[in-house]
């Protein structure tokens, strides 16, 4: 806890410009306002001549005044004394994302909560997860360039997983079978009609050229953790966390500040898979014989199951079981490189047919009608360094181990045409100016 305090120095400037102006007591008094929100004095313009020290008679009752209301609400809490910013009307989002491209669902999930009028990104932090952390930094910076955004800021987060690492992903291999995903650990890439850079799993550093171009705007010189838990302390209540990658960065924030998850107004994340449908692209062998089995939990399960069992509000999580009949069709990307977004050309360029796994987890979020089908459920991440490491755990409300399991709100179907109508449309907009 920390106490409030007053703000001297702005009132010491407005004392001396006050000196200058002429007024009477009482409009001296009229003119100001005192503003809880944002702990400020304020003036308006004074029009009457008066002598200076009538002035300064004013401003010291309206401290007296502050000084009182301060005195009856006590101390404040740091997050209160922070929230310095007005309130927006906008939804705050900041979105965390292992985001490898060019375009892809990782970018294309980004472009979406850019696109949407009633939301204000605060921020994108970057995890390693489907490629490694720096290229996906560089892929982000071009991406907002191209979209003529790049005044959001771009946070490196974590290189690497808590526990997991490329020894034990060998080892792990060695016991139970060949992982078919395993993202920047991947010594060729799935056969999955995408054209991709030769993998470079042995080098987290490594900055390929990118076909989209190199990136003249720069990276945050800050961390995910640090970012998430000043944005979310400086708007306690008001900002919702999109995870669409590996939960390192968040399980970080949750150690650094146990209170952080508390003060989010919601945990979207995709993620995790329970039971599901077939479908008949390649990606689908990624569940027929492993149906518990999801990438961004299985690259770091150990975090996984930290953040699902902090204490968020709400907790929605988009597994694969409602991605597995959606795909960026051929025709979306033609009619979105049609389109009037400043990435138009950028999209009809390096599209790729991939399920629409983070745009989902995005577009349930931007317009909840989507979804048809949702269970509240129990979930957690299998952590043993077992056949089903990094699995996904699930029990109905009441039923689980009682370990701190939170509920989770999973979708589990969703209307395509409606979900696939939303996704065209926002990306084919010229975005409003924020
Ligand atoms: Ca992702």
């Amino acid at each position: 806890m920390e106490t409030c305090r007053l703000p001297q120095p702005r009132a010491h400037r407005d004392m001396i410009r006050l000196q200058d102006l002429n007024a009477t007591p009482t409009q001296v008094f009229a003119a100001l306002s005192f503003d809880r929100g944002s702990m400020k004095i304020r003036y308006a313009k004074i029009r009457h001549s008066e002598i200076r020290r009538t002035a300064f008679a004013a401003i010291a009752a309206a401290f007296s005044v502050i000084a009182v209301t301060l005195a009856l609400c006590g101390p404040c809490s740091a997050g209160h004394a922070t929230n310095a910013k007005p309130e927006t009307q906008r939804r705050m989002v900041i979105i965390d994302q292992d985001a490898f491209g060019p375009a892809g669902s990782n970018l294309q999930a980004i472009l979406l909560l850019l696109q949407a009028s009633d939301v204000e990104v605060l921020g994108i932090t970057i995890v390693s997860g489907d490629g490694w952390r720096d290229e996906e930094v560089d892929h982000t910076l071009r991406l907002l360039e191209i979209a003529e955004r790049p005044d959001v800021p771009v946070i490196p987060g974590a290189v690497l997983p808590l526990v997991n690492s490329a020894a034990r992903t060998t080892a792990w291999e060695s016991l139970y079978g060949k992982l078919i995903y395993k993202g920047a650990w991947m010594e060729n890439w799935p056969v999955q009609g995408a054209v991709r850079r030769t993998p470079h799993p042995s080098d987290p550093y490594l900055v390929p050229p990118s076909p989209a171009g190199a990136p003249h705007i720069k990276a945050a010189v800050d961390t995910a953790a640090n970012f998430l838990i000043r944005e979310l302390r400086r708007h306690p209540g008001q900002v919702t966390i999109i995870a669409a990658g590996p939960l390192t960065n968040l399980a970080l924030a949750a150690r650094l500040d146990p209170e952080v998850s508390r003060l989010a107004k919601e945990l979207v994340f995709m993620g995790g898979s329970f039971n599901p449908r077939p479908s008949t692209n390649a990606f689908a062998a990624e569940y027929a014989n492993a149906p518990r089995r999801e990438f961004n939990m299985r690259w770091d399960p150990e975090a996984a199951s930290m953040v699902l069992h902090e204490p968020w509000r709400k907790i929605t999580q988009v597994p694969i079981d409602p991605t597995t009949k959606t795909l960026f069709t051929p025709d979306m990307r033609k009619r979105i490189g049609q389109g009037n977004a400043p990435f138009a050309a950028y999209i009809d360029k390096f599209g790729q047919s991939f399920p629409m796994w983070d745009e989902l987890a995005v577009a349930a979020w931007l317009d909840p009608s989507i979804v048809t089908v949702d269970k509240q459920l129990l979930v957690d991440v299998d952590t043993s360094f077992t056949a089903g490491y990094g699995d996904t755990l699930s029990w109905s409300v009441g039923e689980g181990p009682g370990l701190g399991e939170r509920p989770v709100h999973v979708v589990l179907d969703i209307d395509l045409a409606k979900f696939e109508a939303l996704t065209v449309d926002l990306l084919s907009r010229r975005a409003p100016r924020h």
